[in-house]
């Protein structure tokens, strides 16, 4: 029992007001499977490692800089890009001109895949969840007017990394800035693609090599630059906890550092310019308590690899709210959670911020919801006098307890990923993956059952929703306009000189050179960003990975007595007796979009339910998902969609279906679509749309109905 003197005298008050209910029950248990009690005093924090330190001094807890927001406050880093060059250009400027500090480019799926706009495996996907940038002629107009010598880039890309940073580089040097004056990060975070974020390109070994090939150029010549981001952000929007989010970005990291060292480099070289990216959900205390924990434990780490310089374990990071927790349901609720998310991230402590448009769960920011996000960081920033403190919660009682559950726990998962040889031995077993997705699964039997409130979504229903807001659409013409334009580089280079550069760099690949610099002379002779993938392809492969699914986790996490869950139960039981076997759905995803979290949740749900599932690989062509229907003789395919491209993949997968005789197969939708797509959809002959907030349990049931309805009386 805590010593306060008067304790007792509290505890006598509160009980009363319990009117018999046990004590106990005011405690919660998080879904890290930390115990929150109701009070915290001093007593809590006596004892941890984590108390009483200095800003800028080992263990970093209370921030990597000394004078923090006091002395310059986070950099306000909107993430952002789509269409063409041009247009992003301009958004870009209108952007820096209205309060906005340092650039983060969104780069669309087609580059991201090393794929030219005029692949044909990427007619969806050209300009749509970024900007198309198919050689160093689209970066040029890119940074149009933006002199790359005063303004800090940062970059999302893993897969095509390399032509896409030689691509930046070599603008720069057509702006007239030599590589040492360019300042920004790369994202080149490899292993979390493998586990969340799939816009791989090469197998493990080999995009390890470039992680290391870019943070060795780097460090020898690009001295101001971040050479990796090492991410969590995307295992949290998959559905990681915090403490798996923690856990599994520092045993990344580590890998990393490994990785490195291997490759002959010494720790002070390079580590001083990891960063980090974490992600920032709704459970406000919980992520702040997270990024306090991170820069303990990162510090804490790095002390096996015997650094000298400080810097080179102090943990720096940008932040981003939660996607996932914007809901299509009643919108505007979107910029409350996010400016909750944002003031989570600064009191956390972040060293640079993207705050996400309101309308993200449903369709691409206008220039409207993007003014909103970006005013939301200056807002805080400017009015609300926050600034001036550093770290204003270090000594909560409950927020460094919190960050001490934190570290102890994340240490465990740490640990147990050590065991497994590290983290990119863990990737391949499996672990990390399924621990992610059990906790996806998990949170949404909590949220269909109601017990984790989201507001417009399970709890204070609008009954109409409308949307009373611009949409902003990418045009068809985008992909003609880029095809023109590469058409054009390719008629007008010098085709020799690109062709000895590509074997040149294909030769790099073979005995080991440093692959971004030899993508260097490539991409100033004008070869494509497509034509630089390919040249390292012939020699490392594609990947492709196997799509698994976990089973049993969302069932549990219901109560016993969820007459729902035994009712829909009872429906695939009564399928499978009437039909001879159980209602099956091909869960597919086509394009280049690799956000799986929705199709992962979905087939281990429906399993869970009743339903027989097949997964599709991941970047199906409607022709190949039409084929896998057919082939495996399903009653609905479910497509899903986050990244802009239904109204060309899901039609088309329609046609495909019919062209291959499998015209009794149903489609169903999922996804970030917006609702003014559906009757687009329905026309071409979608059954159904199942849009953000869809409690799992309603989508199963209607895609029964439509299966009953479908197959008739016999059903
Ligand atoms: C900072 N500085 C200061 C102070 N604070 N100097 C004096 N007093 C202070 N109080 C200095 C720093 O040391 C640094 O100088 C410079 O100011 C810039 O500060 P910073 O803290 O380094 O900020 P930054 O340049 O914005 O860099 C932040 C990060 C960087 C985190 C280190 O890696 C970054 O910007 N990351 C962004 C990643 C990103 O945008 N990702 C997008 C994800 P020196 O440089 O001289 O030391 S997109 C997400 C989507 C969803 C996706 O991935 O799919």
């Amino acid at each position: 029992m805590p010593h306060h003197p008067d304790y007792q005298k509290w505890e006598a008050l509160a009980t009363k007001l319990m009117k018999g209910k046990p004590f106990s029950s005011l405690q919660w248990q998080t879904p890290e499977g930390i115990s929150i009690k109701p009070l915290y005093t001093a007593e809590d924090l006596e004892g941890l490692d984590n108390v009483n330190s200095l800003p800028g001094l080992p263990p970093y807890v209370r921030g990597p800089v000394a004078t923090m927001y006091a002395g310059r406050p986070w950099t306000i880093r909107q993430y952002a890009g789509f269409s063409t060059a041009r247009e992003s250009n301009e958004f870009y400027r209108k952007a820096l001109a209205a309060g906005q500090k340092g650039l983060s480019v969104a780069f669309d799926l087609a580059t991201h895949r090393g794929y030219d706009s005029d692949h044909p495996r990427v007619t969806g996907d050209v300009g749509k969840a970024g900007v198309a940038i198919d050689s160093v002629e689209d970066m040029k107009i890119l940074f149009d007017e933006i002199p790359l010598d005063q303004m800090s880039v940062s970059m999302t890309m893993n897969g095509a990394v390399i032509p896409i940073l030689a691509s930046y580089i070599v603008a720069a040097e057509e702006q007239g800035v030599s590589h040492e004056k360019l300042t920004g990060t790369i994202q080149n975070d490899i292993l979390k693609e493998y586990l969340t974020r799939n816009t791989f390109i090469y197998p493990p070994g080999p995009s390890m090599r470039i992680v290391a090939d870019i943070i060795g150029f780097c460090s020898k010549n690009m001295p101001r630059y971040n050479t990796i981001s090492i991410s969590g952000y995307h295992m949290m929007e998959a559905g990681a906890n915090s403490v798996l989010q923690v856990a599994f970005t520092m045993a990344d990291g580590l890998e990393y550092v490994r990785t490195a060292l291997r490759a002959g480099m010494n720790i002070d070289e390079f580590a001083p310019r990891l960063s980090f990216f974490f992600g920032i959900g709704m459970n406000f205390f919980m992520d702040i308590a997270m990024l306090r924990a991170a820069r303990f434990l990162w510090h804490r780490l790095l002390q096996q690899f015997e650094p000298k310089d400080p810097r080179s374990s102090i943990l720096r990071t940008h932040c981003q709210t939660s996607g996932w927790s914007l809901t299509q349901q009643d919108p505007y609720n979107n910029i409350i959670r996010t400016t909750l998310e944002a003031l989570t991230s600064v009191l956390g402590g972040t060293q640079s911020l993207h705050t996400n448009s309101f309308d993200e769960a449903i369709g691409l920011p206008t220039d409207f919801s993007a003014r909103i996000a970006r005013n939301t960081q200056i807002i805080i920033q400017e009015e609300s006098e926050i600034c001036h403190v550093i770290d204003p919660l270090g000594g909560s009682y409950y927020v460094e307890s919190l960050t001490n559950s934190i570290i102890n726990e994340a240490q465990k998962i740490i640990d147990e990923v050590e065991s497994l040889g590290g983290m990119a031995k863990a990737i391949e077993s499996g672990m990390p993956k399924m621990r992610i997705e059990e906790s996806a699964a998990r949170k949404q039997a909590r949220i269909d059952q109601g017990l984790d409130v989201i507001v417009g979504v399970n709890k204070y229903q609008l009954k109409d929703e409308k949307i009373d807001f611009e949409i902003r659409e990418v045009p068809a013409s985008v992909r003609d306009e880029q095809v023109d334009r590469l058409r054009r580089i390719r008629g007008t280079r010098d085709q020799a000189a690109v062709d000895r550069a590509l074997a040149e760099l294909t030769k790099a690949a073979e005995d080991g050179g440093n692959l971004l610099a030899a993508a260097l002379p490539a991409i100033r002779a004008r070869a494509t960003v497509g034509e630089v993938s390919d040249a390292m392809e012939k020699v490392f492969g594609r990947f492709v990975s196997t799509t698994r699914c976990i089973s049993g986790a969302y069932a549990s996490e219901f109560q016993a007595t969820s007459e729902t869950l035994a009712q829909l139960r009872g429906r695939t039981e009564a399928f499978l007796q009437g039909n001879g076997r159980r209602p099956r759905m091909l869960v597919t995803k086509m394009g280049q979009d690799g956000h799986d979290r929705g199709i992962k949740v979905i087939a281990s749900a429906y399993a869970d339910l009743g339903f027989d599932i097949d997964i599709g690989p991941l970047f199906q062509t409607p022709q190949e998902a039409a084929k896998m229907a057919i082939e495996n003789d399903v009653h609905v395919v479910g497509a899903s969609s986050l990244t802009a491209g239904h109204k060309t993949l899901v039609p088309a997968l329609v046609e495909e279906l019919k062209k291959q005789g499998g015209e009794d197969i149903l489609v169903v939708a999922g996804g970030i679509i917006p609702p003014v797509d559906y009757d687009y959809l329905y026309e071409r002959g979608v059954k159904a749309v199942f849009g953000p907030g869809t409690s799992v349990i309603d989508s199963a049931n209607r895609t029964l109905d439509l299966i009953e309805k479908h197959l008739g009386p016999t059903a």
